[in-house]
């Protein structure tokens, strides 16, 4: 349950939300009274404690389960834009509470006040996005090669969905999965991170108002607790018709793996190890924003972060010195201060984590051109790091979720592709540069082999309407816009005869 005693701008905001001191960490259409030990939400700003959580236990999961089963066998048979309909109030309701919310998952995640609110908007974004989708669940007619034979496919709600996400989009996340499976027509349960569970209990306040206000079933399930009673139990689950999964290879892997031994489905969106080329001919002062943000934004705590820098030897000393300058002036501290653009680490975890990667970058050969530091103050706080590196450092191969960028310097495009694709992960990339050629020989084939390529925009910062992913490590699921939906449906193949013979496909003769 939420502590009362939590720290005032904490308690208004959950209260303006409406989540009092009797919420714990599960819902199924009620509240569920949890047994489970109280996760502590911290503040990384400050590394004090915003409130409590009374966490799931897998006695809750399953409670949860049985819901969802219980709501999809309703919810599916509600019209597709009867469903999107609800995504539409939902969005809404989101609007009406973008503030309060953005501020929550500032002061529960620690990035800055404009990343929060951005946050919520993408979670809208995602909605209007699902409400159009709800009237263009196309499926393909085709001809059969049977006289007086319909051949089309159509798709179908799945089922429950089991949504695991991470700590750095606390909410947005959430809504790729949870708008697009609404309007598919399934339900869903969400383990959200425990390191931000009071975003995940605000959103599902707000999901459950929607739901209950048009008589709609409890699609949204949520169960907050750890991997041994909620994960393991989900991925084992054959009732989850999907997991998707967004976070850490390592979390990925055994979630996948769990759920393809029960020849599951999941959608797996996992790390990214992302780089930019600058070309000789780009323009600098583009490249030098658009590192800046997708290195430094979120504090390096995006699966999206620029993580590796590939400069052009004719232009390499003079982007070195401008992002140096740049990195000087970064103001570090309260994400919710107006001017403050690097607000902490997550985590103390974290920020080990960081110290630990450049001890090794350092054994490896890497030269720190400017950060590198613990920041001297409360909270998680660290200075966004350069790093002179080689392509031979294996830590560079490592996505360490932190603001480190590791800078490296090349003759030729194709060398440049080649170091940068030579990582296990394969999620964002980007190019800069003025040379059509460049450009398009980047999104070629042999080019960034990537899910996400992009020419004179950074890394991060992708918008919904795009099918959202990477392939190698990162897991190859897509989720987010475009055609994502279909891995929240099942398609069926329907042929119909309507003649009074029974032709067999590839000519086959049957005959008694
Ligand atoms: C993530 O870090 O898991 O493209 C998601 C971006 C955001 C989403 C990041 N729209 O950076």
């Amino acid at each position: 349950m939420t502590d009362v005693t939590a720290p005032s701008e904490a308690r208004r905001i959950l209260e303006s939300l409406g989540i009092g001191a009797d919420n714990p960490g599960a819902w199924n259409g009620s509240w569920l009274a949890t047994k489970g030990p109280a996760i502590a939400s911290v503040n990384p700003a400050t590394g004090k404690e915003l409130a409590r959580v009374r966490s799931a236990q897998s006695a809750e999961y399953e409670r949860c389960a049985i819901a969802a089963e219980a709501a999809f066998e309703v919810w599916r048979e509600w019209t597709a834009p009867a469903r999107g309909e609800i995504v539409r109030q939902l969005a809404e309701a989101l609007r009406r509470q973008k503030e309060e919310l953005g501020r929550l998952v500032s002061l529960e995640m620690g990035k800055v006040l404009s990343e929060g609110l951005g946050e919520v908007q993408e979670m809208i974004d995602m909605c209007d996005l699902a409400v159009g989708m709800s009237r263009q669940l196309y499926g393909l007619s085709m001809h059969s090669e049977r006289p007086q034979h319909r051949m089309y496919e159509q798709w179908h709600p799945l089922g429950p969905v089991g949504i695991i996400t991470a700590f750095n989009f606390p909410v947005a996340v959430w809504a790729w999965n949870a708008a697009v499976a609404a309007i598919c027509g399934d339900s869903m349960i969400w383990k959200p991170s425990e390191k931000t569970p009071l975003c995940a209990l605000a959103v599902t306040k707000i999901a459950a108002d929607v739901l209950e206000a048009n008589g709609a079933p409890p699609i949204f399930g949520l169960a907050i607790g750890d991997r041994n009673q909620v994960g393991k139990p989900m991925a084992a689950d054959p009732r989850m018709r999907l997991v998707s999964a967004t976070g850490s290879v390592r979390m990925g892997r055994a979630v996948g793996q769990v759920v393809a031994d029960r020849l599951g489905r999941t959608l797996l969106e996992l790390g990214g190890n992302n780089g930019i080329i600058v070309m000789d001919d780009a323009d600098l002062d583009l490249a030098l924003r658009a590192v800046l943000f997708a290195a430094v934004g979120t504090a390096g705590q995006r699966c999206t972060t620029t993580r590796r820098l590939f400069l052009q030897r004719g232009i390499a000393e003079a982007m070195k010195s401008k992002l140096v300058d740049a990195y000087r002036s970064i103001t570090i501290g309260d994400p919710l201060a107006a001017d403050t653009l690097m607000g902490p680490l997550v985590d103390t975890v974290a920020v080990d984590d960081m110290m630990k990667a450049l001890d090794t970058a350092r054994e490896q050969g890497g030269k720190v051109l400017i950060g590198g530091e613990r920041v001297d103050r409360s909270g998680f706080f660290v200075e966004p790091t350069l790093v002179e590196a080689t392509v031979q450092m294996p830590i560079t191969c490592d996505e360490t979720f932190a603001p480190i960028l590791y800078l490296f310097e090349f003759d030729t495009l194709e060398e440049a592709s080649a170091q940068h694709n030579a990582v296990p992960q394969g999620l964002s990339s980007a190019i800069f540069t003025l040379n059509m050629r460049s450009a398009e020989r980047f999104l070629t084939a042999a080019g960034s082999d990537c899910g996400i390529a992009n020419v004179n925009i950074g890394t991060s910062g992708a918008e919904i309407g795009g099918a959202f992913g990477g392939e190698k490590e990162t897991g190859g699921g897509r989720e987010a816009g475009s055609d994502s939906w279909k891995a929240y449906m099942r398609r069926q193949t329907c042929t119909i005869n309507y003649g009074t013979e029974l032709p067999l496909a590839q000519g086959v003769s049957f005959e008694v």
